[in-house]
């Protein structure tokens, strides 16, 4: 069974990892206009780093949730069929067992060469980094797609969609595109569609099947339910 899922900050949310849109989201703390753009960045390069430094550190004190883990024991089974696409930055899915995550939005643990656009893994503070290791210039930024951006991946994540047999968008508020589309672009397509998600996103309208509460309870279920239809 070919099988594509979209997550997003709802499936960490257990986790210990803040949303961006609940009440006390991310976005809080921040308004987005000043950390997820690059005119933010070039305009206050220090409140960007802070910002992403500051979720960086975080994920030493997070571990994965069981719906990462049902997500891994998913892509075991199918193989090459699951495409998982996630626009978190967080990294809860690999730390979960899942070992082809395609993070359309980038990701916290890598930095990105503003100049040469070499990427390479990065652990601590970037807001101290150094020039990058192959250009030599101080042009380092976090690894992460902002508004404006071009989304990651998506030549391979449209050719997914187009063949799946089931879309499964799970945690997301279906507040920010590409990615909010997906579940109309897979519906054209013939694919089933489910939503897992602890209340109605915002394009809750599109899925044939809607199912609310946590993650940590309906992942695990649903995937037990695609298994054994795998299995049957
Ligand atoms: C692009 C950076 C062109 C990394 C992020 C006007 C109309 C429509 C679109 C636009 C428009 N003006 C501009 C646009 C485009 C824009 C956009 O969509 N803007 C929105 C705000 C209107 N999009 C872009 O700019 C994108 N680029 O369009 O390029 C293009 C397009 C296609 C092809 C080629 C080129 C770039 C978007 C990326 C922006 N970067 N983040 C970072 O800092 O993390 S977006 C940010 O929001 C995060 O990445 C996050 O992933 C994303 C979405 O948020 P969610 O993950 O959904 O989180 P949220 O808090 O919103 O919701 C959580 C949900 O979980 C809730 O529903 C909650 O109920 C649920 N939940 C909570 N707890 C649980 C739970 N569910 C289950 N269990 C629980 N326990």
């Amino acid at each position: 069974m070919r099988v594509v899922v979209l997550t997003g900050a709802g499936i960490s949310a257990e986790s210990g990892v803040p949303t961006f849109r609940d009440a006390d989201g991310l976005w809080e703390g921040h308004r987005v206009e000043d950390v997820a753009t690059p005119q933010a960045f070039d305009a206050d390069p220090g409140t960007v780093h802070r910002f992403y430094d500051a979720r960086r550190a975080a994920l030493a004190g997070v571990e994965p949730n069981p719906a990462h883990v049902a997500l891994a024991e998913l892509e075991r089974a199918l193989g090459p069929d699951l495409l998982l696409v996630t626009q978190n930055i967080d990294d809860l899915h690999e730390r979960g067992g899942s070992t082809a995550v395609l993070h359309m939005h980038g990701r916290l643990l890598s930095a990105l060469c503003a100049e040469c656009g070499a990427r390479c893994p990065w652990e601590g503070p970037m807001i101290t980094a150094g020039p990058c290791a192959l250009c030599g210039v101080a042009a380092l930024r976090p690894d992460v797609v902002w508004f404006g951006e071009v989304p990651l991946g998506m030549d391979r994540i449209q050719a997914a969609l187009e063949r799946a047999e089931v879309f499964c968008s799970i945690g997301t508020s279906g507040a920010v595109y590409p990615a909010a589309g997906f579940v109309q672009y897979a519906r054209a397509h013939g694919a089933g569609t489910v939503e897992l998600n602890l209340v109605p996103s915002e394009g809750t309208h599109h899925f044939a099947d809607a199912r609310h509460g946590p993650a940590s309870q309906l992942v695990p279920a649903w995937v037990d339910e695609v298994l054994s239809e795998v299995r049957a």
